[in-house]
């Protein structure tokens, strides 16, 4: 059984995803992070850097913070969506990679200026704009021709995915990634993917792309 602290959050959501893709057995725990739930100290004891999401799992006793790191845990104990050596495994580790130290910590900041705050700091705004349509492009480029971000449709995809649901909020228009929003509704239509966006509760529906 594997407890799973989460909120309706895009790093929230690649855990969810996974989780459902992978059909185990879970519980989710909602960490309010408009609240503070997330600085308590019995949470901090899971996710010592206070963010969502954080896993334990009760089979090893392992507490893991960090959505990379719980989905390449998650994937290799499952033995699914990360092949277990040669190339195909680094691919999706450099995507994944990509995903955790561009795309979104970027598009976290398009949602901060651009959504939450804007008329505050236009430097910002431009800058962080431009780069998520950059990022965009570089997605939209890896998936010419290609289903999935490597070969076989992986935890990269599932990374990936949540964060580019909210191009609303970063004001992209996704009829200029064709690539993207082809992929982009191909994984809406997974019922995994469908189950896991709404956890740990619904708050609206999954934007059509
Ligand atoms: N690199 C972390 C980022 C996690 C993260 O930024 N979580 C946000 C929600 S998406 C959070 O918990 N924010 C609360 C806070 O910063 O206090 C991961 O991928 O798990």
């Amino acid at each position: 059984m594997i407890d799973l602290y989460t909120w309706t959050t895009p790093n929230g959501r690649k855990v969810s995803i996974l989780l459902e893709e992978l059909g185990v057995d879970y519980t989710a725990h909602p960490i309010n992070i408009g609240q503070g739930d997330q600085k308590t100290p019995e949470f901090l004891e899971i996710s010592p850097n206070n963010k969502i999401p954080a896993i334990v799992d009760h089979d090893t006793g392992l507490k893991l913070m960090e959505s990379g790191a719980i989905m390449i845990y998650l994937a290799d104990k499952y033995g699914k969506f990360l092949a277990a050596d040669g190339e195909a495994r680094t691919k999706t580790i450099e995507w994944l990679m990509w995903q955790m130290g561009g795309l979104g910590p970027m598009l976290g900041q398009v949602h901060h200026f651009l959504h939450f705050n804007p008329g505050k700091a236009a430097y910002a705004e431009e800058r962080f704009a431009a780069e998520a349509k950059r990022l965009y492009g570089v997605l939209d480029k890896r998936l010419e021709g290609r289903d999935y971000i490597v070969d076989d449709y992986s935890i990269a995809d599932m990374a990936c995915w949540p964060w580019i649901s909210r191009y609303e909020w970063q004001q992209i228009d996704l009829a200029d990634y064709p690539n993207v929003r082809a992929w982009y509704q191909r994984l809406a239509a997974r019922p995994a993917v469908q189950k896991g966006y709404h956890v740990p509760k619904k708050v609206g529906e999954i934007p059509a792309g």
